[in-house]
């Protein structure tokens, strides 16, 4: 059947017509029937059909595997592709409404309703859970309406988009509750920064990392122009940021150490509302999908709303496979301490938040991100017994096998290796108390 769809793909994009556009239409396409039989979770990949391509116009084909740039060149995506225009979720409806239905699990023809109000009185304060303050980030992303998205735009376009951002900055920048300054990182901007305060502003999680590094990034023609048209506005108390040039044209967000998940965000709300309230600024939004996002993951609210967290147990195997096995059944993603593709932080810190952003009421993000939270905590809690436990049996079995001052031995050897850095495990402390140690632990593990 592949090599079937294979050749009908290359016979009607060959039939597009053009010049080497039809050449690398025709690879295209004949390469998407390729992946569909590989890469099951490539939700571009398996949704393209191949019927409605040949139903559009050459125009609109080529339009159409321009948003499936990345899923194309690289097939381990999950999402694989991005809009390009502020109107291609209904320029290719019949493809998006099914990619976004087998991502977002809603109805094809699902409409998005957004909803900041929470509930009166509702605090959500993680104390109540047992933990201190967290770093809080809840974001949102914007697309300015009247610009190509990000994988189609000119540097031009990307320095002309900055010059209206900066202008707008200058109002929250003479409000006295914003304040702050414009940090520009485009070759020649009067606010262009030098690279070590680009390297700190990523360090403390304020400024986004070199697209130019992201391989999903660089095929959607989203990293394009690095690092032209790209900077940071930071309020005067560093809790308030707007980020120009990332995957949206902006990411605006509000950052803070707390307990109270809401914070953040009743805090991002206010500011949102300046913000679409400063002249010359309108932001691409459609009445079915919400706020218009690059990626089909983030359309709708645009939101994501994160705490960072300490997961010592969960992550006592140095990855996040088990706070992932946790988090998923409960609709939390978990990503690394520097954020998507990064990995976790040395003491287990992971950065933990809803999936859910389209077809979901902002409100509701906040609420699953707290009650998401309270599970998650007494998993961790429940590994560390485990942890315990499983280290106490493994202690009486070596005790009742080699006696006590053996074990003080071996003990005395793991927190020695611990302070050396080694990975004190258990087999380390087999090797202290010999062969018999060995067996014991074995006996204990099991
Ligand atoms: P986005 O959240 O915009 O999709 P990333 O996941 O790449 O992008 O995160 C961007 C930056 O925000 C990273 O430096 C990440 O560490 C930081 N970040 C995300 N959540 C938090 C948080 N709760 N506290 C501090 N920094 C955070
Ligand atoms: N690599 C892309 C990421 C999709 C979700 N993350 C975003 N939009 N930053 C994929 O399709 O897997």
């Amino acid at each position: 059947l592949v090599a079937a769809e294979r050749d009908a793909a290359a016979a009607a994009a060959a039939a597009a017509g053009g010049g080497g556009g039809a050449g690398s239409m025709a690879s295209d396409v004949a390469k998407l029937a390729e992946l569909k039989g590989a890469w099951p979770n490539n939700i571009a990949v398996q949704t393209f059909d191949l019927a409605y391509f040949k139903s559009l116009q050459a125009g609109e084909q080529a339009g159409l595997l321009k948003c499936l740039q990345s899923g194309i060149q690289n097939p381990d995506s999950s999402m694989g592709c991005y809009a390009n225009q502020p109107s291609d979720y209904d320029r290719f409806k019949p493809f998006f409404s099914r990619a976004l239905a087998r991502y977002h699990g809603v109805g094809e023809g699902a409409r998005h309703e957004s909803d900041w109000s929470l509930p009166a009185g509702v605090s959500y304060d993680v104390s109540s859970l047992g933990l201190g303050a967290l770093s809080m980030r809840t974001r949102v992303g914007r697309n300015l309406a009247d610009f190509p998205l990000p994988a189609s735009m000119s540097r031009a376009e990307r320095v002309a988009l900055e010059a209206k951002m900066s202008a707008a900055f200058d109002v929250l920048i003479s409000m006295p509750e914003y304040g702050g300054a414009y940090h520009s990182i485009t070759p020649g901007h009067p606010s262009c920064i030098s690279e070590a305060e680009y390297g700190r502003l990523v360090g403390e999680h304020v400024m986004f990392k070199d697209m130019s590094a992201d391989p999903y990034l660089v095929s959607a023609g989203i990293a394009a122009d690095w690092p032209y048209g790209r900077g940071v506005y930071v309020s005067g108390d560093g809790g308030f940021i707007i980020w120009v040039g990332e995957e949206d044209h902006l990411r605006i967000m509000c950052m803070a150490r707390s307990t109270r998940v809401e914070s953040v965000f009743n805090r991002l709300k206010v500011a949102l509302d300046v913000v679409n309230g400063i002249p010359g600024l309108r932001f691409a939004f459609s009445p079915d999908y919400g706020n218009v996002t690059s990626c089909p993951t983030n359309l709708g609210t645009g939101m994501r709303s994160s705490v960072h967290i300490a997961l010592p147990s969960l992550t006592r195997d140095g990855t996040d496979a088990r706070a992932k096995a946790v988090c998923r059944p409960l609709g939390l993603s978990v990503r690394g301490l520097g954020g998507e593709h990064t990995p976790i932080g040395p003491d287990g810190t992971v950065d933990i938040s809803p999936s859910a952003r389209f077809c979901i009421k902002e409100r509701d993000i906040i609420a699953k991100l707290f009650e998401g939270l309270s599970r998650l905590v007494a998993a961790e809690r429940g590994a560390a017994d485990t942890a315990d436990i499983a280290a106490t049996a493994i202690e009486a079995a070596m005790r009742g096998h080699l006696g006590r001052k053996k074990v003080d031995a071996i003990q005395a050897a793991q927190l020695a290796a611990q302070s050396a850095g080694a990975t004190a495990g258990a087999d380390a402390a087999a090797a202290a108390a010999g062969a018999g140690g060995a067996e014991a632990v074995a006996t204990a593990g099991a």
